[in-house]
């Protein structure tokens, strides 16, 4: 069947230059084909900043060459990791001048929703906020449960706000190392207020305890037998509860739990010498409370720089860093070097199977790795 109908307008003289069905296409020859070949998709080489670069881009507070310094840091490569390190240690001086303020509680406590109103406030006051995550779910599964940034919109688009969304792990340490990292270089670039959000699952809120000054706990009311047990360990990291979304009708109720609240905390320790950790009511909806937050964070900021507490934690902090830093790099090494990769698999064959004790194959990988 043919189909090939010519529109009226075809050239007549010249009936192959005009096609309404599909033909083969005509074979380029010689030099044209010579051309064809060349002309392939090049992958446009982004030029890397040098450290010099990233350095001056920093120090300006440059977002642009902020993200690029914290992509950085963030990277799994070896050779970015030195570079990052060269970009740290030149920083080292610019960074330390903020409050760290670490905010953690369940999935819908309304972390993200009340850092987007405090951070907007603080904006508004003239501070600089940064804000970074810390999902201990990209580490575990690949996943995400904080995976919304776009509810901080709006503080998104303030001028005076940087949003950063959580590092995956990789080796050469993980997120811990790149949440910490990214912190310091959010102040070298002249954020005075850091923000880290965290998921209150297993581990991540003692991770972040350790890298801020502040850490506050978003609660729900109706807590109840749960309040008891459960939360107790985090209780007793906090330096301030707040029972969230304390608008509307929950707003009796909230009263009511941050009451509960206050007397559990009466029994514990308290997560900072010196400083009475409380209960507090707030609405990130009607923002209620918001800025009471921030005369609270601000009084234990003073106390803290008066009686020497706030320093002594920042010192023990750094050394609470090298040691855990020492602790990665020596598994990096261990787990890297080629004798040991070569022994490990058949060594862990003969544990499962009964054949070899866990201390002697544990004694042969290590004179392996300390004999090459
Ligand atoms: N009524 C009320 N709802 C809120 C408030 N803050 C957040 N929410 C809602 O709670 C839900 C979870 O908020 P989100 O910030 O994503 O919680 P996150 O998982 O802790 O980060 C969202 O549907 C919010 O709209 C508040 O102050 N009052
Ligand atoms: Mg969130």
């Amino acid at each position: 069947m043919n189909t090939d109908h010519k529109p009226e307008w075809s050239d007549p003289n010249n009936p192959g230059s005009c096609s309404s069905s599909v033909r083969k296409g005509k074979e380029l020859e010689g030099q044209a084909a010579a051309i064809q070949k060349n002309i392939r998709f090049q992958k446009r080489r982004s030029v890397e900043p040098t450290v010099e670069e990233l350095y001056a881009g920093v120090i300006k507070g440059d977002r642009g060459i902020l993200a690029r310094a914290i992509t950085l840091v963030e990277s799994n490569a070896e050779q970015h990791f030195q570079k990052a390190q060269q970009l740290l240690q030149k920083l080292l001086h610019n960074s330390g001048n903020s409050i760290r303020i670490g905010i953690t509680g369940v999935p819908g406590a309304g972390k993200s929703t009340f850092i987007e109103e405090f951070g907007t406030y603080l904006c508004s006051l003239g501070h600089q906020v940064a804000v970074l995550a810390i999902d201990p779910s990209s580490s575990i599964s690949g996943g995400s449960i904080l995976g919304d940034k776009t509810r901080m919109e709006h503080l998104s688009r303030n001028p005076r706000a940087f949003i950063r969304p959580s590092p995956t792990a990789g080796k050469l340490g993980g997120v811990h190392r790149k949440t910490k990292e990214a912190m310091l270089l959010c102040e070298a670039a002249g954020f005075d207020v850091i923000l880290i959000e965290t998921v209150g699952v297993g581990q991540s809120e003692v991770i972040i305890r350790d890298m801020v000054d502040f850490f506050m706990l978003l609660v729900l009311t109706g807590a109840g037998d749960e309040l008891q047990g459960m939360k107790k360990g985090i209780m007793e990291l906090a330096d301030a509860i707040l029972v969230h979304k304390a608008d509307g009708e929950n707003k009796p109720k909230a009263e009511q739990t941050r009451k509960e609240y206050n007397r559990i905390l009466h029994f514990l320790l308290p997560a900072t010498k010196g400083w009475a950790t409380k209960a507090y009511t707030c609405s990130s909806m009607t923002h209620e409370g918001i800025s009471e937050i921030w005369d609270v964070i601000q009084s234990f900021e003073q106390t803290g720089k008066r009686s020497g507490v706030f320093e002594n934690r920042r010192k023990a902090q750094s050394r609470e860093w090298l040691y855990s830093m020492i602790t990665d790099q020596l598994q990096f090494y261990f787990y890297h070097h080629k004798g040991v990769k070569h022994e490990l698999p058949k060594l862990e064959n003969e544990v499962i199977a009964g054949n070899t004790t866990v201390a002697t194959a544990v004694e042969t990988l290590f004179q392996t790795f300390l004999n090459e």
